[in-house]
């Protein structure tokens, strides 16, 4: 691939570069935090992988928790999944969705799995009495082992 891309000539070079940054991983200033407030400050989102390790292909699940800006647990929410590795332009390889509400404002994410390494994007819409928000997580998938468990300690 970089190969090919310094094959190009000058006036492509600009859009190659951009395309060869890509192959490079995650940018530098990515925020991983798995703890955030949603897009409009309606809600504060922390999930974690219901599992230590999370590997690469294996289905595995998550939870969400979800709490008002105020930080009161919010009951009976609707929780929309999407994603995928905003570098490469595909979504997950599994439809993760919300299977059960789990009580105190906790929610389980069911089929998630990671088909590579790489930065993915996990994107939640919810809706509840408070309104509709969203949250956008990012993470950095390591081969072969995700290496998301730090995160989540330091999200606790
Ligand atoms: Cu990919």
């Amino acid at each position: 691939m970089y190969r090919r891309c310094i094959s190009y000539t000058t006036a492509a070079l600009a859009a190659v570069a951009a395309g060869c940054a890509m192959l490079a991983g995650p940018p530098p200033d990515l925020d991983v935090r798995l703890s955030r407030p949603s897009a409009h400050l309606a809600y504060v989102v922390a999930i974690r992988p219901l599992e230590p390790q999370v590997a690469i292909n294996r289905l595995h699940a998550w939870e969400i928790r979800l709490t008002s800006a105020a930080g009161v647990p919010v009951e009976h929410a609707r929780i929309a999944f999407d994603g995928g590795m905003p570098q490469h332009g595909h979504g997950f390889p599994t439809s993760p969705r919300v299977t059960a509400e789990l009580g105190d404002g906790r929610y389980r994410l069911d089929g998630m799995k990671f088909s590579m390494s790489g930065w993915w994007q996990m994107k939640l819409t919810i809706e509840s009495a408070i309104g509709t928000d969203q949250v956008t997580f990012n993470t950095v998938i390591v081969t072969p082992v995700a290496q998301v468990a730090v995160a989540v300690a330091s999200a606790r």
